[in-house]
């Protein structure tokens, strides 16, 4: 969204007002530019969807914004952690998955970080569709270099759904669950996937591809009918609007914590926090893999991240990836 980087600083003399006026000759006092250009920047952040109250003498209020996330907000809110520092925000992309790769292959490192407003080819696991409308939700992908070797690979999307259930917790206050393998449920429905994209070395992990899609202000109507009885959004759970770059600092700050927890400490902590969140474990499962379809109960996560499922012979398989559906209880 280059086209809004011009005004990042006068918006950032609205954001600091806080919903007070400005007056038109402060504006032009602190940017450098005369009163008729002022008046032209607002006009432009009005086409560009800003709502503004105007009063002769007061000057400006900011009563309104589009839905677009500010990227030069979102660099304030991830300043510290190692994602503030090269951010992508994209209008329209095929997926923030391909946009992030190719930051990658042309030599940026962990922490870079590509948003999008909407994707065109967003995916989920084994080449699904992941629906991604416009302004109402979050398209993220993100490198990261943890330096593992590959047979821990599964444990980063663990890691990733506690930092996502904690932040929407937090900040959306929504009851949220993680479901094993890569899903955060609300009310039992899906609100949020977890793609994690792997580029290996011999045995080791040379970078992930570390992509979420959450659900975040979408109305019933934003889903297609496949997908209303499966998923819903924080919006329709909680009844409010969340604000979307909040969601993304708040996920940042928990995935940071973790991040460096679990490269001091290794998975156990992690383990131990994903299990008070998960709403798997003890449940009746059936998780379907490529090679097999196995029912049962799910009975805990091993070392290193996979589910353990015991099934009715007593039989316990070790299941790294899959997809789960909780069976009803009788
Ligand atoms: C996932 O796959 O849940 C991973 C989704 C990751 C999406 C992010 S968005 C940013 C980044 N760029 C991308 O291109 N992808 C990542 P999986 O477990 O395979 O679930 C996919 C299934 O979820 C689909 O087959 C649908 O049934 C369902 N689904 C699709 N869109 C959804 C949505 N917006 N909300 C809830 N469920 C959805």
């Amino acid at each position: 969204m280059e086209k809004d980087k011009r005004n990042d600083d006068l918006l950032q003399l609205f954001e600091e007002s806080q919903g007070q006026f400005v007056s038109g000759e402060r504006i032009s006092r602190k940017l450098g530019i005369s009163r008729t250009a002022v008046w032209k920047r607002i006009k432009k952040l009005e086409a560009d969807g800003y709502v503004f109250e105007s009063i002769p003498r007061l000057g400006y209020r900011l009563i309104g914004k589009p839905e677009r996330l500010n990227l030069h907000r979102l660099r304030r809110m991830l300043a510290g952690t190692m994602f503030g520092e090269r951010i992508q925000l994209h209008e329209e992309v095929a997926s923030t998955q391909d946009v992030a790769l190719e930051a990658l292959l042309s030599g940026s490192p962990e922490g870079t970080l590509v948003l999008a407003e909407t994707q065109t080819k967003g995916r989920g696991r084994f080449g699904r569709a992941w629906h991604s409308p416009p302004g109402k939700g979050i398209y993220m992908s993100f490198l990261l270099q943890p330096g593992v070797p590959l047979f821990q690979a599964s444990q980063m999307t663990l890691l990733l759904s506690v930092a996502l259930c904690r932040a929407v917790r937090k900040t959306a206050k929504a009851n949220a669950t993680i479901k094993w393998p890569n899903d955060i449920l609300v009310d039992g429905k899906k609100v949020s996937g977890i793609l994690v994209e792997t580029i290996a070395e011999a045995d080791r992990v040379k970078a992930m591809i570390a992509g979420i899609g959450i659900d975040v202000n979408f109305s019933a109507e934003d889903f297609p009918p496949e997908l209303r009885e499966s998923a819903t959004s924080l919006y329709l759970a909680v009844g409010e609007r969340t604000d979307r770059e909040e969601l993304i600092a708040e996920f940042f700050a928990q995935f940071t914590k973790l991040y460096q927890v679990y490269q001091e400490e290794g998975f156990a902590p992690i383990r131990n926090l994903w299990i008070a969140l998960s709403s798997t474990l003890h449940a009746p499962v059936t998780v379907t893999t490529p090679q097999r379809v196995i029912s049962g109960i799910a009975e805990g996560i091993s070392e290193d991240g996979a589910l353990y499922v015991r099934d009715d012979q007593g039989s316990v398989h070790t299941l790294y990836s899959g997809d789960l559906t909780i069976s009803p209880r009788l």
